[in-house]
This record gives structure tokens, C-alpha cells and sequence, in this order.
């Protein structure tokens, strides 16, 4: 089946895929979202070159309360899809800035 899937679609399977692998780390905690300590795992790992830095005590503490949409003291995946979405667009306006001045 994925060798099926465009780029596109490759991405989205490995966010969802990336997100389950890290929510369910905890035994008896809920498996379908982040606690602390998994979304610590997971940025550490997964988004260490973006998050340089930001995965200290205070800093983690701040990501977690701005992700929290919801309040509850952990990520769901659509909290860590807007994540995403974010590191992204700040990506792509720093790839936008270097093409133009490129020209
Ligand atoms: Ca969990
Ligand atoms: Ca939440």
C-alpha cells in the first residue's frame, strides 16, 4: 500500500505514525495522547535540530501550555497536528526569505 502514497501522503502517515509511537510510551496512561514526558521523548528525538534548545524544564513547560488547546494537561494528536502545522509555516517563511534573496 505505501509505496502507493505521494510524498504528501507519506508525510501525513509518519505524523500520524510519529504521534502514536510516542503516546503510548506510558503504561496504564492514556495511549492516545501526550503526557510530559512523551512529548519531551518526541521533540527531543524526533524534532531535535527545530527544537534546539526549547526542550528544557521551562522551556517544555511553556510548548505544553501553549499546545494544550484543550486544557486537560496533555497533547492529542490535534493539538500536535497545529504544532506542526506551526514549526512549518515558520519553516516555510524562512525558505520563502531565502529564495528571495536569492534573486
Ligand atoms: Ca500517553
Ligand atoms: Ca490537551
Amino acid at each position: 500500500m505505501s509505496a502507493h502514497l505521494t510524498d504528501l501522503e507519506k508525510c501525513m502517515q509518519t505524523m500520524i505514525a510519529v504521534f502514536h509511537k510516542y503516546s503510548g510510551q506510558e503504561e496504564n496512561q492514556n495511549k492516545y495522547t501526550l503526557s510530559n514526558k512523551e512529548l519531551k521523548d518526541l521533540l527531543d528525538k524526533e524534532l531535535s535540530s527545530f527544537m534546539k534548545g526549547a526542550t528544557d524544564p521551562e522551556g517544555l513547560k511553556a510548548i505544553t501550555k501553549k499546545l494544550d488547546i484543550n486544557q486537560d494537561g496533555e497533547v492529542n494528536f490535534e493539538e500536535f497536528a497545529v504544532m506542526l502545522a506551526s514549526i512549518t509555516i515558520v519553516c516555510n517563511e524562512f525558505f520563502v526569505q531565502h529564495l528571495k534573496q536569492k534573486k
